[in-house]
């Protein structure tokens, strides 16, 4: 195909991506005066790039994310290849249309990867190339095919980016190529000092495939010619902000300012008309398809790749290389003369190409050959409620976790095969070894287990295409990266897995922004947060939780879990694991703890079906563990600390105010249901009928190991007068008990409160 065409579909991709916000913000109606706003500029910058790569290089195997803010390219090649009805053009940022930035979920057109938080949606295609090989190592037809990344330059500030790229199993993903649309610019300014050449060497000394793609095919003609030495010197030499300042130059500026005193470059210079000097200061690579399509035919694909294609911001419009363009938007005079030089009319701005046009042609080609046929969800083998053992001695939640995953892959090894654990280098000390030992850990090829003959190796570190554990580095941005995406295998290729995250809670956090991300792109996976609390009591101050429980409570998209036995953690983890890998799926978030609790104290019916009815409420977010016949008090009491409510209520029984103890495994669950009973969510509220039913409505002491407001709006259900007992300070090292009363977790504390309430 002729490069005149294609530069006849790359002007055409311009004018509608930079149409489409033109739509959002000057024609359509806007009766609420708020901006709608669109990146013209920054969409601009990418046309090229996106041009060269969707109608000459991409396969329908490939995926691509696109930087945020070139979603309006996006959509406008997907409505040239027939993928997006002409309708949706006028809808960006309108209620229900077309997103602000790539959504996977939401928009109604092709897009591989959500994009908006910078520097996670850039990763994620690593994270899906990953996805991929351990998903075609169970099932090779998954395909293989490239991991594209657009990224914006200014993205590179993230250490997101920096993290993935520095995991060695990331070294080893040929498939991965990401290209920099380096305009110099982010969102505030010209970037002084990019550093491209410091940029290029990270890549280069973590094993990536360095590309430059610098000066277009003018200047490199130029640089040819008598001067074109100190042409090239005078561009290369130049501050970023000095460069850009040439780019909103006239020709008569541009001979006065760039030939800096040097005769040779005034020489060149001279002889260039007005048109050739202007187009000659603004040719760069990323805008030249001939050197676009040299890059990708460069590209080695036995490691990572990136190309860095330099470009202009705003490029082809009137906005072009101004530093403050970012969200500026041509005026209609300045868009109607865009018009001109695209060959667009404004008043039918979304005219396809004529029919048997060569564009025509081109479009109908690329889209036949983009064409992806879709694959159903994947079932994911039936999960059993209940393995039927019953606790007892004494155990922790954590050490729960790791036992209920190795008596899943007893009792129902089908389902146990899709589990996937992820850890980032925490799987020992969160008590993963029993499973890492039975399953093994992945790799894309069988390593040698050097320590297989060491009789004093407990943890068994066998690397191997079938195993189902991923080690990271303490990367907790990659850790969550890579569970949305094995946590959307399902959608991709139709092989759900169920992915399980684990790192210490306090670190929840760190990761909490990326994972959320995650969750709203739509991976499913059990993010599993332990030791949690100040329970991990020597652990001290620096590695405790306080406001992860609300955190649980307030995650869409997320059931969060803290249960106080490890029956609870079976129940409640064989729950979520059932909620994965599905259309309608949820995520779990599950707080865990290494406070060892007396098991017996959890008193499991043994009547089965009173086993059963124990298991539902556990399930759905709390269950009466103590009754008494009329309870003068209530205490709602969740996670590591039900021993203290459980002797508090025998003290307060004993003082002659009987006590309950309601155990609350899900305050989320329980908020849904508080709302759903207003009519606020179609959430089931049976559990609170069931739990707190109005005829035992008493005052209330809630007790957690975490901020006390998490549980306070249980006092709402029935009006009843109530105190919160919690962490709302830092903490200290120091024995369980010591710590809890430091807090105010401990049995005197939540006897003292119920006494306050009932006067
Ligand atoms: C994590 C995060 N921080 C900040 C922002 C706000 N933001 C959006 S775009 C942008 C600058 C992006 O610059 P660059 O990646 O170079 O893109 P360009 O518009 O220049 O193509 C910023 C700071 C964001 N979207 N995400
Ligand atoms: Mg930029």
């Amino acid at each position: 195909m002729t490069t005149a065409v294609l530069r006849t579909v790359e002007q055409r991709v311009l004018w509608l991506a930079t149409a489409i916000v033109h739509h959002a913000n000057r024609v359509r109606p806007n009766p609420g005066g708020l901006k709608v706003g669109g990146h013209q500029a920054s969409s601009a910058s990418m046309v090229t790039i996106m041009t060269a790569l969707w109608f000459e290089q991409l396969r329908s195997a490939d995926r691509v994310s696109v930087k945020p803010h070139a979603s309006p390219v996006l959509h406008a090649v997907n409505y040239l290849l027939g993928e997006l009805d002409e309708r949706h053009l006028t809808t960006l940022r309108a209620f229900g249309g077309l997103q602000s930035y790539p959504s996977r979920s939401k928009d109604p057109d092709p897009v591989d990867y959500s994009t908006g938080s910078v520097g996670i949606g850039a990763t994620a295609p690593i994270w899906g190339a990953l996805a991929r090989r351990y998903v075609s190592s169970r099932n090779p037809q998954v395909g293989t095919g490239r991991q594209y990344s657009l990224v914006g330059d200014a993205e590179l500030d993230e250490g997101a980016v920096w993290e993935a790229i520095l995991d060695p199993m990331v070294g080893e993903l040929g498939e991965v190529v990401w290209i920099v649309d380096l305009n110099r610019q982010s969102l505030d300014r010209v970037v002084p000092n990019i550093g491209a050449t410091r940029l290029q060497g990270m890549f280069a000394a973590a094993g990536w495939q360095v590309l430059t793609v610098k000066y277009g095919r003018l200047l490199e003609e130029l640089f040819t010619r008598p001067g074109g030495d100190a042409l090239r010197r005078r561009i290369d030499e130049m501050p970023n902000p000095e460069y850009q300042r040439l780019l909103r130059c006239t020709p008569a500026q541009l001979r006065e300012r760039l030939p800096d005193e040097s005769a040779e470059l005034g020489a060149l210079v001279a002889g260039l008309d007005d048109g050739a000097l202007h187009a000659a200061v603004r040719n760069l690579g990323g805008h030249d398809l001939a050197a676009l399509g040299d890059a990708f035919a460069a590209i080695d694909d036995t490691r990572p790749t990136v190309v860095f294609a330099y470009t202009v911001k705003g490029h082809g419009l009137a906005s072009e290389g101004h530093p403050q363009n970012h969200s500026s938007l041509l005026t209609s005079e300045q868009f109607a003369e865009l018009a001109q030089r695209c060959g667009a009319d404004p008043d039918v701005p979304w005219a396809r190409f004529p029919e048997g046009s060569a564009a025509a042609e081109l479009c109908a080609t690329v889209a036949t050959r983009l064409r992806r046929t879709q694959v159903p969800p994947g079932e994911v083998p039936a999960i059993p409620t209940d393995i039927g053992r019953t606790p007892s001695g004494t155990s922790t939640t954590q050490a729960a976790l790791g036992r209920a995953l190795l008596d899943l892959t007893r009792a129902a090894p089908e389902a146990a095969r899709r589990v996937v654990t992820l850890c980032p280098d925490v799987s020992s000390s969160t008590n993963l070894g029993g499973w890492v030992n039975k399953v093994g850990v992945w790799s894309a090829r069988e390593r040698v287990d050097w320590f297989a003959d060491d009789p004093e190796t407990i943890l068994h570190w066998r690397e191997r295409p079938d195993g189902q554990h991923l080690e990271l580095g303490i990367a907790e941005t990659n850790l969550v990266g890579m569970l949305g995406e094995f946590g959307a295998t399902w959608s991709r290729w139709g092989e759900p897995l169920l992915p399980i995250g684990v790192m210490y809670d306090p670190f929840v956090e760190r990761a909490l922004e990326p994972w959320s991300f995650g969750i709203y792109a739509g991976g499913q996976s059990i993010l599993v947060g332990t030791p949690s609390g100040v329970s991990l009591a020597p652990e001290g101050g620096a590695h405790q939780s306080i406001t992860t429980p609300s955190v649980g409570l307030e995650q869409p998209g997320c059931v969060a879990y803290e249960p106080g036995f490890a029956i609870d953690v079976e129940w409640t983890l064989l729950a979520s694991l059932a909620r994965l890998g599905r259309p309608d799926g949820s995520s779990t978030y599950l707080r865990l703890s290494t406070r060892p609790v007396d098991q017996t104290l959890a008193a499991v019916p043994t009547d089965a079906a009173a086993r059963e009815r124990r298991r539902r409420q556990v399930v759905a977010g709390a269950y009466p563990l103590r009754q008494v016949p009329r309870p003068a008090v209530t205490v709602a009491v969740m996670g590591a600390v039900v021993p203290e409510a459980l002797s508090a209520a025998d003290r307060l029984s004993e003082l002659g105010h009987p006590a309950e103890v309601v155990c609350v495994t899900s305050a989320g669950l329980l908020f849904d249901a508080v709302q759903a009973r207003a009519g606020r969510s179609d959430a089931q509220t049976w559990i609170l009928d069931a739990v707190f039913p109005p005829r035992r409505a008493a005052p209330l002491v809630t007790v957690l190991d975490g901020h006390p407001h998490t549980l306070a709006f249980l006092a709402g259900i029935h009006q009843v007068r109530a105190a919160h007992l919690g962490v709302s300070r830092f903490g200290q090292s120091g024995d369980l008990a010591e710590v809890y009363r430091h807090h105010g977790l401990d049995p005197d504390s939540i006897v003292r409160a119920g006494l306050d309430l009932l006067g």
